[in-house]
């Protein structure tokens, strides 16, 4: 055992009250509200399990221990001083923790600045051992029938190999608000949101999964193959803008247009309008980093009567979306030509 291991306490040199210190859910845009590309921060949901944590920076430190030759503890202002990068990604909440069979459809797209996470450990000497990555924030309490004592995610070192990941300080150019984050969190992309902790205070490297409640009894999805599997990659999804359910002119083309997005890249997106009996396919945009991608589709109802309009992404690894039962399943709209 290091001097490192016996002295932490694994609690923060600071503190953060919790306002609210409860599971708090703001939802702000519907479906077919997601006009923008780059969802604004006020418009961006929020998903906190325990509650949110208010930062104050001048106090903040962020530790990196476990498996490291060099444990390392940093400032704020360190953190600013090292290179930055920008990634753009989608943002996706995978919705219930134990509920794999619920689309939730929270999504957005954000643009995040911040240091590498792969550069960064590279300077603290990972051991040869250490497999895994694990991400506290500072919320604690009660989820459901749960208690924690921080909120930790995990993730496979393998990841980092495939860049990206970054501890955020940023959103579109703006520090990141207290409810999304403030000082600094970790982004996954092409990870489901809940992989993308908030409120950062420690980074720890392990030879095994993480053993709160976020990485075990939680957001383990049940595989036919594995018996469970962490919800950490998101399969393609699509969702479509417009239309949006209700009447549409007879007469007129409708371009029926829309995100695709998921952790491998979109490679098709086809179009249904009778609810997934026949499928054409749709004009899709390249990805940019993990971006969620436009498609459109030139629709000209064939006749006047109520139609449902589906959309399904195929990824590049050939991975598709479920019609149902699913936390990627098909998204729908149902519109009345008159
Ligand atoms: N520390 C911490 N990080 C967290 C969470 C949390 O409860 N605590 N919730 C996660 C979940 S489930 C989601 S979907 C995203 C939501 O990020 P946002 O609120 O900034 O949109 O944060 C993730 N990071
Ligand atoms: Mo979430």
């Amino acid at each position: 055992m290091t001097a490192e291991t016996i002295h932490d306490a694994h609690s923060p040199s600071f503190t953060a009250p919790m306002d609210p210190a409860r599971y708090t859910r703001r939802l702000f845009l519907e479906p077919h509200q997601l006009v923008e590309r780059v969802t604004p921060q006020r418009d961006l949901f929020v998903l906190a399990h325990l509650g949110i944590p208010h930062v104050d920076a001048a106090q903040w430190r962020l530790a990196v221990a476990g498996l490291v030759e060099r444990p390392m503890t940093l400032t704020l202002d360190d953190l600013r001083c090292l290179p930055a990068r920008e990634v753009e990604s989608f943002h996706q909440c995978a919705g219930a923790p134990r509920r794999p069979d619920l689309a939730a459809r929270r999504v957005a797209n954000l643009v995040w600045r911040g240091v590498d996470l792969a550069e960064l450990l590279r300077g603290c000497g990972v051991a040869a051992d250490a497999k895994f990555l694990w991400a506290y924030g500072l919320d604690h309490g009660r989820y459901e029938d749960l208690s924690a004592k921080w909120y930790v995610k995990d993730l496979p070192l393998g990841r980092l190999a495939e860049g990206g990941v970054i501890l955020a300080y940023e959103v579109n150019g703006e520090p990141l608000a207290p409810e999304h984050g403030f000082p600094l969190r970790l982004i996954v992309p092409g990870y489901y949101g809940t992989n993308t902790v908030k409120w950062l205070w420690r980074l720890e490297l392990a030879t095994a999964r993480a053993a709160g409640p976020f990485t075990t009894v939680l957001y383990n999805d049940p595989d036919p193959a594995a018996g469970t599997r962490p919800v950490w990659e998101a399969p393609p999804e699509s969702l479509l803008v417009a239309p949006k359910s209700g009447p549409l002119p007879a007469g007129a083309a409708v371009e029926i247009w829309g995100w695709t997005w998921g952790a491998a890249g979109i490679a098709k997106v086809e179009i249904s309008p009778d609810g997934g009996e026949t499928w054409s396919a749709a004009t899709v945009e390249p990805r940019r980093q993990w971006s969620w991608q436009r498609f459109t589709f030139d629709w000209r109802p064939p006749r006047i009567g109520t139609f449902t309009l589906a959309a399904r992404a195929t990824d590049a690894r050939g991975a598709t979306q479920p019609l149902a039962k699913a936390r990627n399943a098909i998204h729908t709209v149902t519109v009345t030509i008159e």
